[in-house]
């Protein structure tokens, strides 16, 4: 009895947010079929949904910042480039498996041929992209913007506006004086990262942002012990937003409640799930594959532990990104189940989880290749073998490009298309369905981020010992 007490204890949290979500559908249902509620009242509804997402977005930012500074600072250039090159050969090993597993799916079940689609459009009207040219143009979306010529940019912009700047007082517009360029930069970089607001462009931004860390850890563990103060403050930095997150998990259960319950009220036509029903069910028999068979199994021959064990220390923060649908914003507390339930070694976590979150997306990856081609048998097109290679290339490009926010697979799925001369409009198809796919893609990804720590780790650990470099959960070496 005691020991189940305790059990309960440490879980009860785990269990408050897992009840909360039957709860949210009970309350959505509910208030959808028997309470009348005015577009306003549907706001302030989701608001408590809501400040649990603006809570998880805001503190993304000291969180990447900190946790890459400090895990590839406590490392040896040496070992941190071993460590990259092994989370990368996973990371695009286990894409490919993803495309390739839905591409499989989507040949075999072929949801397209049976969905009547009364206005098709042929896809000889779309232009004729290249794949080099569609992978071109992600490459080139990818570059991060450059924060000086952005603010340059900003500036400018402000300056140009400025001499005839309206004289009154009540302009909409916040007047950046002419000299403070530094505030336009905090205006861009801080605001605009905080924010969050879930565009693409922001999530390219946070690739910049993890390019800069990485080159600045790697800059501050090479300075030794002058780089140490700095160090101190990034990791107190690190540990304070855990502390945070602490707070925010508590929060968790009520935010989730209402997250799905002004969802469900949100939702009008639920006959589109029965028209797309194939199609959903191709993807999510992707997903559940690649989550329950592909990397378990590749997990348990590396590690040499049960995958399921793994899972379950991972249970928080897979549930959250079945809520919020976004790696991003499930970032904190994937942090936290990786290092407190899973005690994979803070070196790994630090150094791979943000990066995995925004390059690392296999169910981004498989829902792509699917709902493309899903697409190609909607408008009775054809697709051969060039065309299918095509597909998972630009799918797994795409993945990588696609930010960790909700439905970013739907904006770059875009680039899939185009690229085999699809009609890229299509994708307004499945927008219906798609607040409901990313949660699940989501729940992908970050299974995927997470188990790739467990599995670097392994493959690491010597390189570990022998820097003797671990920052084992608990106890900084810094
Ligand atoms: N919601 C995205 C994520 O956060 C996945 C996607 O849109 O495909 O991973």
């Amino acid at each position: 009895f005691c020991g189940s007490r305790s059990l309960l204890r440490k879980n009860s949290l785990l269990i408050a947010t897992v009840l909360s979500v039957p709860a949210g559908i009970a309350l959505g249902v509910f208030v959808r079929d028997y309470v009348f509620l005015s577009h306003l009242d549907k706001y302030y509804f989701g608001f408590p949904g809501e400040i649990l997402m603006r809570m998880l977005k805001l503190i993304i930012l000291p969180l990447v910042i900190s946790s890459i500074i400090t895990g590839v600072a406590a490392l040896e250039s040496d070992v941190s480039g071993r460590i990259g090159l092994r989370a990368i050969v996973y990371y695009f090993s286990t894409t490919v498996i993803a495309v390739v597993l839905g591409i499989v799916l989507v040949m075999t079940i072929k949801p397209g041929e049976s969905y009547s689609y009364t206005n098709v459009t042929s896809p000889g009207n779309s232009p004729d992209v290249s794949t080099v040219d569609a992978v071109l143009d992600l490459i080139r979306n990818m570059l991060p913007e450059n924060l000086i010529q952005a603010c340059f940019q900003q500036y400018k912009t402000k300056r140009e506006k400025l001499p005839n700047f309206p004289l009154e007082t009540n302009s909409s517009e916040t007047v950046i004086p002419e000299h403070c360029f530094l505030f336009s930069a905090y205006t861009l970089f801080f605001t605009k990262g905080f924010k969050f607001v879930g565009s693409y462009s922001d999530g390219i931004n946070i690739l910049g942002l993890i390019v800069f860390c990485l080159v600045f850890g790697l800059v501050l563990g090479k300075m030794g012990e002058r780089g140490r103060p700095l160090l101190v403050v990034f990791d107190i930095l690190n540990d304070a937003t855990m502390k945070i997150v602490q707070i925010i998990m508590c929060y968790m259960p009520v935010g989730i409640l209402f997250l799905i319950a002004a969802k469900i009220i949100e939702v009008e036509d639920w006959s589109i799930f029965r028209k797309l029903g194939l199609y959903m069910v191709t993807v999510l028999s992707g997903l559940t594959i690649h989550s329950t068979v592909v990397l378990p199994l590749l997990y348990f021959i590396i590690v040499r532990k049960n995958p399921f064990v793994f899972v379950w220390g991972m249970a928080q923060a897979l549930l959250t990104a079945l809520m919020i649908s976004s790696s991003s914003a499930t970032l904190p507390i994937t942090f936290k189940c990786a290092e407190e339930n899973n005690h994979i070694d803070k070196c790994i976590t630090r150094f791979m989880l943000p990066i995995g979150a925004t390059i690392n997306m296999d169910g981004t990856a498989l829902y792509e290749a699917v709902a493309a081609i899903f697409i190609a048998q909607l408008n009775n097109y054809p697709l051969d073998i060039g065309q299918i290679i095509t597909i998972s290339i630009t799918a797994t490009a795409a993945s990588i490009g696609a930010a960790g926010v909700p439905s970013a697979g739907m904006v770059t799925m875009v680039i899939v298309l185009t690229a085999v001369g699809l009609p890229a409009d299509d994708v307004t198809l499945l927008i219906a369905v798609d607040w409901l796919l990313d949660r699940f893609r989501t729940v992908t990804n970050v299974l995927g981020d997470a188990f790739g720590t467990g599995i670097v780790e392994k493959l690491s650990r010597k390189d570990l010992e022998r820097a003797d470099m671990t920052l084992d959960s608990g106890a900084n070496s810094l």
